[in-house]
């Protein structure tokens, strides 16, 4: 474990103990939400006062939730990139502290932060860094290490490597330890493992993308079913992946593998580690990280985080109840969301491709629409969608995704996005391969030629290398 962060965890720690009341301000992701239920828990089991605030993003109009009273903020999964606002809100350094894994702003208050950027860590979620804090607080929280897979998982933090590493690796190793958590490695690197009929979690996988199975339930079927593998239990319900037998997952894998080198395609994404939660019922979605993740993110789609944190916690009913309810609801509207891109067409520029929704589907959502319609577009375009935001009519969110063969030759969202926004006067911030931005409505035409002529120079010298 890289000791300088654990130092500034231990730091973290010392500062809480002190306090004798907490407010948690926390994102509504997968990773705010669980990084929240690590310290509230953590905190309610040192006996220390705690109440938690979730926000969907750090801005102006969101610091009204952020009581004006003695208890010790705790920003988390946010804060490094607004110290300034923390600043001109009247917050002083001894008021804040800031646990977060996004770029830091430099800003006159030197607000105590535990961030991992700071010693170089790129593969690590907010969850994770509270973690250390927990178990800093008390070595007897290594429960929580499930919960810190959790959010790292939601923050895309093993997509890369298919897999989590350095110390986020670690804290892995703390829930085996613990017991709750079972790696499984290699497995197969596809969504719904625990609920999904082998067939229609084959079927949705784009990542890698198999000719003949992915977007093909059907076609995926056929191709199991010529494997000669059992697909079905003795009372005839299909299997989930997790339930087939050890050969027959093997047969399946090498088949894929084959499929993928039969089409030219590369065979490095198909399996990954996966990590499995013994104590949860099996065919839930809380049984493996990756689904608990989409679980929570649910309730933050629906602006209902308190629900995932109460999962979270440990509530296997009411909650767990509304986040399922919720879970099925956000598919069926993100596939009505894929299907109107598809309909509708995209407008495509020379290294980008747009469509606008309007105020059809929540904003909240439209970056994993975009996302699942890049792979049916022309995947070598980065794909833009932009919304109206109910809420805010002067205000058209934006979301952006692109995928692994565009990062490898040179595209940043990120820093297309922070560009763009920047010169119309708005705000923008995320990561290489996602990213989404706040824009004034009335700069849409330009900011979207901005965000392309930024691509273009981003794509430019592997354009060049190609020719
Ligand atoms: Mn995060």
């Amino acid at each position: 474990m890289e000791m300088g962060l654990e130092r500034d965890a231990r730091r973290a720690a010392d500062r809480i103990a002190e306090a004798e009341s907490v407010t948690i301000i926390s994102h509504i992701d997968a990773d705010g939400i669980s990084t929240e239920s690590i310290l509230a828990q953590a905190l309610a089991r040192a006996g220390i006062s705690v109440t938690s605030v979730f926000v969907r993003q750090l801005e102006p109009m969101a610091m009204r939730h952020v009581p004006k009273d003695d208890s010790l903020k705790l920003f988390t999964d946010l804060g490094a990139g607004q110290q300034i606002l923390l600043s001109d809100h009247g917050l002083d350094a001894d008021d804040v502290l800031i646990i977060d894994h996004h770029v830091s702003q430099p800003c006159g208050t030197a607000y105590p932060q535990v961030n991992c950027l700071d010693f170089g860590i790129t593969r690590m979620s907010a969850a994770g860094i509270a973690y250390l804090v927990a178990k800093a607080i008390d070595p007897a929280n290594a429960d929580l290490a499930k919960l810190a897979v959790v959010g790292n998982v939601g923050d895309m933090m093993a997509r890369e490597n298919c897999g989590l590493v350095g110390p986020a690796r670690d804290i892995v190793q703390d829930g085996v330890a613990y017991g709750n958590i079972v790696v499984q490695k290699p497995d197969l690197n596809c969504y719904g493992t625990s609920t999904r009929p082998v067939h229609v979690c084959l079927g949705y996988c784009d990542d890698p993308y198999i000719d003949g199975i992915s977007n093909s339930t059907t076609g995926a079927l056929r191709f199991l079913e010529k494997l000669g593998v059992t697909l079905k239990n003795p009372q005839g319900g299909w299997l989930v992946w997790e339930e087939l037998p050890f050969d027959d997952r093997r047969t399946i894998i090498s088949a894929l593998a084959q499929q993928l080198i039969a089409h030219g395609r590369e065979t490095d994404r198909l399996l990954a580690e996966t990590y499995i939660f013994p104590d949860e019922p099996g065919r839930t979605v809380l049984r493996n990280a990756s689904e608990y993740a989409t679980l929570l993110n649910a309730c933050g789609r629906w602006a209902k985080p308190k629900v995932g944190s109460s999962i979270c916690c440990g509530d296997r009913g009411d909650a767990y109840r509304d986040a399922e309810y919720m879970l099925a609801h956000h598919r069926s509207v993100i596939r009505d969301l894929l299907q109107y891109i598809l309909d509708t067409g995209v407008t495509e520029l020379s290294h980008l491709q747009y469509i606008h929704t309007g105020d059809r589907f929540p904003d909240t959502i439209v970056g994993i629409g975009a996302g699942m319609a890049l792979s049916k577009l022309n995947w070598r375009k980065p794909i833009m969608v932009l919304a109206v935001m109910v809420d805010e009519p002067e205000v058209i969110k934006v979301s952006m995704r692109t995928n692994e063969w565009a990062i490898a030759r040179g595209v940043d969202l990120q820093g297309a996005l922070v560009e763009a926004s920047a010169a119309v006067g708005g705000a923008g911030g995320g990561h290489r391969i996602a990213a989404g931005a706040f824009i004034p409505h009335d700069a849409e035409e330009e900011f979207i030629d901005g965000v392309n002529r930024i691509l273009k120079r981003q794509f430019a010298p592997a354009d060049t290398g190609d020719s």
